[in-house]
């Protein structure tokens, strides 16, 4: 559908972060996948509609291998489209991503207690890496109505500047994490800033429909806008922005859970690999190493679980896979170093001989190894404090081809509004995680049936290529003479989408 939707249209997608990021290694030049949510989601869209994706090129041996016009093609046997990189200076990247993107925005729109910090000379920054990136769009547009898919949080001016240079294009702008509520947004004092910058599109699309709301509450303290609450859609000198939920989703069924062995192969070889019981209960976890995903909570929780000894468990195994992220920041470096410590604290008290009840995997993963560990698992546990999504807790429920494992989810994270499968935790109530994590290695194997079921259901209907499709489906219908705002255009167009 994606393919025929857009043939003959050029599709330019933005991202911070690159597809691919080619490495020097002792052995020449690698290529890595990076660990990122957003990666998962896109990549598979872009290959089926072609296209070009602009991204910061942060790898060292990322321009040894790029054309003289930054760019090199990402093939696969599911189709290529073209990597243009854009190069940031020491500076840009401190201030614009370390900075204002992860040290402001980031803390700003989730609800994990960690202060917002921010600074003239990061916004500024990001100020200045918005309007690169727009050149960069500029660049590689092919006609003056290409589709310009806009993501994430590092890029909220990006509509508005793209907009002024190129007013026919069609331009969608996803944002990935929570938008937080009017009062909370109004910690950073140029908010306004970022609400008109992606009103410069023709949809911002949210994870939920809260946070398209809090996102349509922002943009009514501005004043002079109009806004169709009931319709989601803003009224803006460009035409009607249309403001609602896509939520993102994985492939189903995925191609790691079709080439992946078998789930008693896959039980034995992982146990055995880690050297615990082969019928020994088994927890997965897969984070980045990032505070927003309750990781400390979570060891918190286990902690207290062991310490009731709970005879039903048996001997429970606890497997973290913690991808390092945003080490250079402080926080994340500290946050680091106490689940290290709280993990050797827990082996210490708790583990006797072989048996060490929490298994910290701190490393980038390949996808075919998180599937292996998915599938030999008996439950997977999400326990973000605040989360836009959370892919993990999709992919644990399309890895179950056997339909059979436990999904442990925070009530927080916005996957929680489709999986209602799951069995729901409140992540800051550790005592009601432990007993979450008890229940879910316990589960009757018919009410596993049961809910893993139902979830699979869902995620067939909406996979990641729905969730691609809706978007830009609706942005195809902006395929029209741009439209003046006036009242009953914003009628019209609510009515037609
Ligand atoms: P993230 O915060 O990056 O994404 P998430 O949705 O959980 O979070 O996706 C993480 C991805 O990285 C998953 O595909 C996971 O398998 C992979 N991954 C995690 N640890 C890994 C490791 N050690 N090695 C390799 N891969 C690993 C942001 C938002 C989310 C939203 C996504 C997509 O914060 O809320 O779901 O974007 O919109």
């Amino acid at each position: 559908m994606l393919r025929r939707q857009f043939e003959g249209q050029q599709v330019i997608v933005v991202a911070n972060r690159e597809p691919c990021v080619h490495e020097t290694t002792a052995d020449g030049i690698a290529v890595r996948r990076p660990i990122s949510g957003l990666v998962t989601a896109l990549d598979p869209v872009l290959r089926a509609t072609g296209g070009t994706w602009i991204a910061h090129g942060s790898g060292t041996a990322d321009r040894a291998v790029v054309d003289r016009f930054d760019r090199v093609r990402v093939d696969s046997e599911d189709g290529t489209y073209t990597l243009r990189r854009v190069w940031l200076t020491r500076g840009e990247e401190r201030g614009y991503y370390h900075g204002f993107s992860n040290t402001g925005l980031w803390p700003l729109c989730h609800l994990a207690f960690e202060s917002p910090r921010f600074t003239r000379s990061d916004w500024r920054h990001y100020q200045a890496v918005n309007a690169r990136f727009a050149d960069a769009v500029v660049a590689e547009a092919q006609s003056s109505r290409p589709v310009v898919f806009v993501h994430d949080y590092h890029f909220a001016l990006l509509p508005s500047l793209v907009r002024e240079r190129l007013p026919d294009a069609i331009v969608v702008a996803f944002w990935h994490i929570p938008w937080p509520s009017v009062s909370r947004f109004a910690r950073f004092s140029c908010g306004n800033a970022l609400v008109e910058g992606l009103l410069g599109s023709d949809i911002v699309g949210f994870q939920t429909p809260e946070h398209a709301g809090h996102f349509l509450d922002c943009a009514a303290t501005i004043g002079e806008i109009p806004i169709d609450r009931a319709n989601g859609t803003v009224g803006r000198p460009h035409g009607v922005v249309m403001v609602r939920d896509y939520p993102i989703s994985v492939e189903c069924p995925s191609r790691w859970a079709r080439t992946a062995p078998s789930i008693d192969e896959c039980r034995r070889s992982v146990r055995a690999s880690l050297g615990i019981e082969p019928d020994a209960p088994l927890l997965i976890a897969v984070d980045r190493m990032d505070y927003t995903k309750g990781i400390e909570e979570r060891l918190s929780a286990i902690r207290r679980l062991l310490a009731r000894g709970n005879a039903t468990v048996g001997r429970p195994v606890f497997v973290q896979v913690a991808a390092p992220s945003r080490t250079r920041l402080e926080k994340y470096r500290l946050l680091g170093e106490r689940v290290r410590a709280q993990v050797e604290a827990i082996n210490s008290r708790f583990g006797s001989g072989e048996y060490q009840p929490v298994r910290l995997i701190e490393r980038h993963v390949e996808p075919s190894e998180i599937f292996r560990l998915f599938r030999a698992a008996d439950a997977c546990h999400v326990n973000s404090l605040d989360d836009g999504m959370n892919l993990v807790a999709k992919e644990f429920v399309v890895a179950r081809d056997d339909e059979r494992g436990a999904l442990l989810l925070s009530q927080f994270a916005g996957a929680a509004r489709e999986l209602s499968g799951a069995i729901m935790i409140n992540p800051f109530d550790i005592d009601l995680v432990a007993d979450g994590i008890a229940d879910a290695l316990t589960l009757a194997e018919d009410e596993q049936e049961r809910r893993m079921r139902m979830m699979r259901g869902h995620l067939a209907d909406y996979d990641v290529y729905r969730w691609a499709g809706d978007l830009l489906d609706d942005a195809a219908k902006v395929r029209r003479p741009p439209q003046k705002y006036s009242p009953d255009s914003m009628a019209a167009a609510s009515g037609s989408w």
